[in-house]
């Protein structure tokens, strides 16, 4: 079973990841890995944080010659603002712990359940954690993640379709545009197609920030190249997309997820929503249409598997709410620490990784192996079957 845990604080020394699962021969390196990790850091509207890092990963284990082993994979993200923490962050009793208290919890933020819950008058103790920063090393084991995949040519992408009340058409993406695509995202401000859209989001983060405030939108996920058979209808612990629906919640901020066209199927009648299943000689069994979002009954069927989340607006505000001080029981306004304006950019960029985990965890679920060898080998059986027996693959 692929399993992946993350452990570190914001301002701690650093964060380190733990991959456990990954099959030996996976061809990998820090530079991939880094590379990943400084798409998460760009993006119009993050704050001063990412002025300071330079993310880059050290792998401490499960690697060797530029292949994973198949022993658990564990990596180090050093914290560089930590050289300004250290002495509140130390682990011993020195640390001092009277500076950058954090008394007023900010609404919509973890401070408030997080310390009623751990019993820490201090939230500054649950904030760490809580913070975004955490992605970093999501991202860092998305970088594993979809190395594998990109074995069996499967490709995940990434494109922000809202921010704000401003939205635009998502590009469709196939194999044939993903290319010229990646290259558009990479230069995009804010991760999105539309060019004049672009602009208008660059304009609506200026404007939030000058008015104290931050915004949230909306990114959709994409995985080229799934074979039909992911996931399963049997039990409901094993739908492919339920997995991932719950994968892309655990993103910071995300409070709304669908698959395909979810909210907009709701709405119209089912002519208009399923998908037709086509069939002609060159091509074999095909669709047209793929509002389902690639997944029938919680199995991949072989189409585009896509998936949209909604991000909340980041609960920092430079312009805070109401709040208690928990000190003094007095109402004041909320606390203010260091954030992003608009993370969605970035939070797109996390998607990718939740994304190519529950997608790398299921084709090891199915095509299982200790090596990418031996997977390979029961992959190619399949594939053998799916052409001969459902005529699948053809185009
Ligand atoms: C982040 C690092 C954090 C925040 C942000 C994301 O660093 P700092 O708190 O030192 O500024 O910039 O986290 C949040 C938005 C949040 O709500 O915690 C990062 O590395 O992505």
């Amino acid at each position: 079973m692929l399993r992946f845990l993350t452990a570190g604080e914001s301002h701690g020394k650093g964060l380190v990841g733990i991959i456990e699962g990954m099959p030996s021969g996976v061809q990998i390196n820090e530079d991939y890995i880094n590379y990943h990790l400084s798409r998460r850091m760009k993006g119009y509207g993050r704050g001063g944080r990412m002025a300071i890092e330079a993310d880059t990963a050290e792998i401490l284990s499960g690697v060797r010659g530029g292949y994973t082993l198949g022993s658990p994979i564990s990596y180090i993200i050093r914290n560089r603002d930590n050289s300004n923490w250290q002495d509140i962050m130390a682990a011993g009793p020195e640390a001092s712990t009277e500076q950058r208290v954090v008394k007023r919890p900010r609404p919509g933020h973890a401070d408030l359940p997080g310390a009623i819950k751990y019993e820490h008058d201090d939230m500054r103790n649950i904030l760490e954690r809580a913070s975004a920063r955490e992605t970093a090393a999501r991202v860092a084991a998305g970088a594993f993640f979809r190395k594998l995949l990109d074995t069996f040519d499967i490709y995940i992408y990434s494109q922000v379709i809202a921010l704000g009340e401003i939205s635009c058409t998502p590009v469709t993406v196939t194999r044939e545009n993903l290319a010229q695509f990646l290259d558009r995202m990479e230069e995009s401000q804010v991760r999105c197609a539309d060019k004049g859209a672009e602009s208008q989001m660059v304009k609506l983060i200026d404007s939030a920030k000058e008015a104290g405030e931050s915004l949230g939108g909306c990114f959709e996920i994409g995985v080229l190249g799934v074979p039909p058979g992911l996931g399963s209808h049997v039990s409901w612990d094993r739908k492919l997309d339920a997995d991932l629906a719950g994968l892309l919640m655990s993103i910071p901020a995300i409070k709304a997820l669908e698959i395909g066209d979810g909210f907009k199927n709701s709405q119209m009648p089912g002519s208009k929503v399923h998908d037709e299943i086509r069939y002609n000689e060159t091509n074999g069994m095909f669709r047209v249409t793929n509002h389902a979002g690639g997944t029938e009954g919680g199995i991949s069927n072989g189409e585009t598997v896509w998936a949209r989340a909604y991000m909340k607006p980041i609960p920092t505000l430079y312009k805070p709410l109401v709040s208690v001080n928990t000190s003094t029981w007095q109402e004041e306004k909320a606390d203010i620490e260091r954030s992003d304006i608009c993370a969605v950019p970035a939070a797109a960029v996390v998607g990718e990784a939740m994304m190519a985990f529950g997608m790398a965890r299921a084709f090891l679920n199915k095509f299982s192996g200790d090596s990418v060898r031996q997977i390979k080998q029961n992959y190619s059986e399949y594939i053998n079957y799916m052409e001969k027996v459902w005529k699948w693959g053809k185009t």
